[in-house]
């Protein structure tokens, strides 16, 4: 971990951050470091925010860092050379806009040869159900950030599973066929049994690791 690095974003020094990533990724240092301190940093915005010591400015302005550095490191990270392990549904759930955690996962299933079909941020539920008839997805993946966003992610299962598009879990929490993943910051195992989701994940390589699991293609 850089410490150095980690304070400038929570300072939300921009181009220091950046320009340090950029130093990080030169020397060939793993993204995937650089990624893990990225969460570190906003973590701790996100703890400043929650303390009434940051405000929505810097939030947005934590959000363009973000971003440009996520766009780094997609620049740096190895195609798989795999392709049409399977598809997968992805969207931001219904009242979240939350979306570059969502994109770095789009970024890294389609970098290790699933096809992607991703539904935006604020997706209601009737549009996943849209999507999953038309794509036919092995998975379906919801992220979510916000509280608020279980209740969505929850709805969302309930209609795939109305509409028959997704198995209802047996006794045991078990779903054959289509399967669910979620993700996002604050999720946990509570919050997957709550939403009856067959599985959760809070980052884009472990959310890929356990797709291939559940494919049989790890
Ligand atoms: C930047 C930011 C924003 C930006 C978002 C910009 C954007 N384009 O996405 C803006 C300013 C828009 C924003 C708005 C709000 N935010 Co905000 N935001 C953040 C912040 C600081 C960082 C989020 C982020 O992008 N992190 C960087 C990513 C790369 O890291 P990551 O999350 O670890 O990413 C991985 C995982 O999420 C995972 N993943 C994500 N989705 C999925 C899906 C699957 C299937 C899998 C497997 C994995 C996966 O993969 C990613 C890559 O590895 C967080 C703090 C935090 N700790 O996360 C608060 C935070 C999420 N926001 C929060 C809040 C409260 C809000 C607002 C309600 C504020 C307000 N009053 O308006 C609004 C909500 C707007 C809405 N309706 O959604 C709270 C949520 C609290 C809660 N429990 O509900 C947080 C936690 C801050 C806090 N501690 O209070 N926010």
């Amino acid at each position: 971990m850089s410490e150095e690095f980690v304070e400038a974003l929570v300072e939300l020094e921009e181009k220091r951050a950046i320009k340090m990533a950029e130093e990080r990724l030169d020397a060939g240092e793993d993204p995937m470091d650089v990624l893990d301190d990225l969460k570190k940093g906003m973590g701790i915005v996100g703890d400043r925010y929650a303390a009434d010591e940051y405000f929505i400015p810097d939030l947005m302005y934590a959000g363009e860092i973000i971003e440009q550095i996520s766009g780094l490191l997609q620049e740096e990270m190895p195609d798989q050379e795999s392709d049409d392990i399977g598809t997968i549904v992805l969207g931001t759930v219904k009242d979240d806009i939350h979306d570059i955690g969502k994109d770095l996962v789009y970024f890294m299933f389609d970098l290790n040869g699933f096809d992607v079909v991703d539904l935006g941020v604020d997706v209601q539920s009737e549009r996943f159900v849209e999507a999953v008839d038309e794509h036919d997805p092995e998975i379906v993946a919801l992220s979510g950030f916000l509280t608020a966003a279980f209740d969505s992610m929850k709805e969302t299962v309930e209609t795939l599973e109305n509409e028959g598009l997704i198995e209802v879990f047996d006794e045991d929490g078990i779903r054959d066929g289509r399967k669910i993943m979620i993700g996002g910051g604050q999720i946990t195992d509570d919050v997957r049994n709550y939403v009856r989701a067959d599985g959760y994940e809070t980052d884009a390589p472990n959310g890929v690791t356990r797709a291939k699991e559940w494919l049989g293609v790890a």
